[in-house]
């Protein structure tokens, strides 16, 4: 007999894209402890942020809420702990909460986690190697991978837990956030091969919007602390951004096997325990991550690699094993679903839905098959332009609001003189790599205009009247 509310063990990492996972086709890597809890329930293939940078995503997942309403729509905005949240709803139906790892989301004052029964974070971005940690806001000195220690800290507090309650656990890794510095085990992983190159690595980006010909995340734009070697002298350009994308995509990737070990150790720990039957397991990531791809790093742009979460949710006996869910989803309806699962009242005002009947096969007649993205980051990192857009299952529509300028301020040269706002349209059913802007064909003028029409009814739908 299954408890009547699951417990809900969330694992969330930072930046790890689904390409790679072996899960989601990976050309690089494997990830056989990822598999295997797809295995054990569903992989979603259409599971996407509605605003790809880290502290945003993570408003978005608290609140089931877009980051215009949460207060979270840059790095810069701290999440104000006064307001209702997803651990708040759960705790006050019956669970107890928890939260370990990257918080991000600011510190002191309203800045701390609420809704959690305990939490011990790390500050700002968090340390790989022997990190500091506030447990309950004290300031402690940790020793070890800051992956390993997550789930040394997870599995204690779930093995002293209250076992009259059900659990949500918010266990959220640094990994493989950059500077992507592996751990001792993993160090020499991949040391004697080359990783292959995405198709798009050399990307001209002709056609493009000067958003995207023109920005600060270039392979080329890596650097020697990044890559935690000096670059070998005597290379031509073209071999020196082989030679970095090699060395980072190394790094990354070896990040990513200690994320996949440790999730190993987490599904066997809840075996051993006795948990498997009752608990819903979800692995995903804050949003995806450019792996080379159209010649990148790092995520921001509203692009495939950079948009996809890899989400994958079992719970024994409920969720079928190995489904494929192609439905479109966002990060915008985890709150609801996991209230859904644990039988509570879902707030009028979250402005996603609960995908369980997805995962039942009922999908109902009216699920909204668009996805509204926002990103609002104008002075920052990488220089990357503000801009919102659409994204249906076959299309997406992008519109680049302002020229890109950097964190001083300053727009980057190439595109002061530019005309804004600049449009690209992706027929992703012959497209799926993003490479032709058909937004002037004048075969699509019809895509574009009822693209057109839905996105401003989105934007008014969840309350974004900002220009
Ligand atoms: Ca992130």
């Amino acid at each position: 007999m299954k408890r009547k509310q699951p417990n809900i063990l969330f694992i969330m990492t930072d930046d790890h894209a689904a390409h790679a996972m072996s899960c989601y086709g990976s050309k690089v890597n494997e990830t056989p402890q990822m598999d295997r809890l797809a295995n054990m329930g569903a992989r979603f293939d259409n599971c996407f942020c509605t605003n790809s940078i880290c502290a945003p995503s993570r408003g978005v997942i608290l609140t089931g809420k877009n980051s215009h309403l949460n207060g979270v729509k840059t790095l810069e905005d701290g999440f104000d702990g006064r307001q209702q949240t997803l651990p708040k709803l759960l705790q006050a139906g019956g669970y107890q909460t928890s939260i370990i790892g990257k918080w991000h989301l600011g510190h002191g004052g309203n800045y701390d986690p609420t809704g959690f029964d305990y939490w011990n974070i790390f500050p700002g971005q968090g340390q790989y190697i022997n990190p500091q940690m506030y447990d309950m806001g004290e300031l402690k000195q940790y020793t070890g991978y800051a992956t390993d220690i997550v789930t040394d800290l997870t599995i204690d507090w779930i093995k002293n837990r209250n076992k009259d309650k059900p659990f949500f656990m918010m266990c959220h890794h640094k990994a493989p956030h950059r500077h992507w510095v592996p751990d001792e085990k993993h160090k020499d992983m991949y040391e004697d091969i080359d990783i292959p190159l995405p198709d798009t690595f050399n990307d001209s980006h002709e056609g493009r919007s000067d958003a995207v010909k023109y920005n600060l995340m270039g392979i080329e734009e890596l650097t020697e602390f990044d890559l935690k070697q000096p670059f070998p002298e005597g290379l031509t350009d073209a071999e020196l951004k082989y030679w970095k994308y090699q060395r980072y995509m190394k790094d990354y990737l070896r990040c990513v096997a200690s994320v996949d070990d440790n999730i190993g150790r987490l599904l066997d720990f809840l075996e051993e325990e006795g948990l498997k039957e009752d608990t819903i397991v979800v692995y995903t990531s804050d949003q995806g991550f450019f792996l080379g791809d159209h010649g990148w790093f790092d995520k921001r742009y509203m692009l495939e690699e950079s948009l996809r979460m890899p989400f994958l949710m079992s719970y024994p006996g409920v969720i079928k094993e190995g489904s494929v869910i192609t439905d479109l989803v966002a990060n915008l309806d985890f709150a609801e679903t996991f209230l859904d699962y644990a039988g509570l009242e879902i707030p009028e005002d979250m402005q996603g839905r609960s995908f369980k009947p997805i995962l039942e096969g009922n999908k109902p007649k009216d699920w909204l098959d668009a996805l509204y993205y926002r990103y609002w980051v104008y002075e920052g990192e990488h220089g990357v332009s503000p801009h919102y857009g659409i994204r249906t299952l076959d299309y997406k529509l992008i519109c680049y609001l302002k020229e890109a300028r950097d964190f001083s301020g300053n727009c980057l040269k190439e595109v002061e003189d530019k005309e804004w706002p600049q449009w690209e349209l992706f027929d992703l059913r012959t497209d799926s790599e993003e490479l032709d802007n058909v937004y002037d064909d004048v075969r699509y003028q019809d895509v574009v205009k009822e693209l057109k029409r839905r996105l401003f009814e989105l934007k008014e739908r969840y309350q974004d009247y900002e220009d």
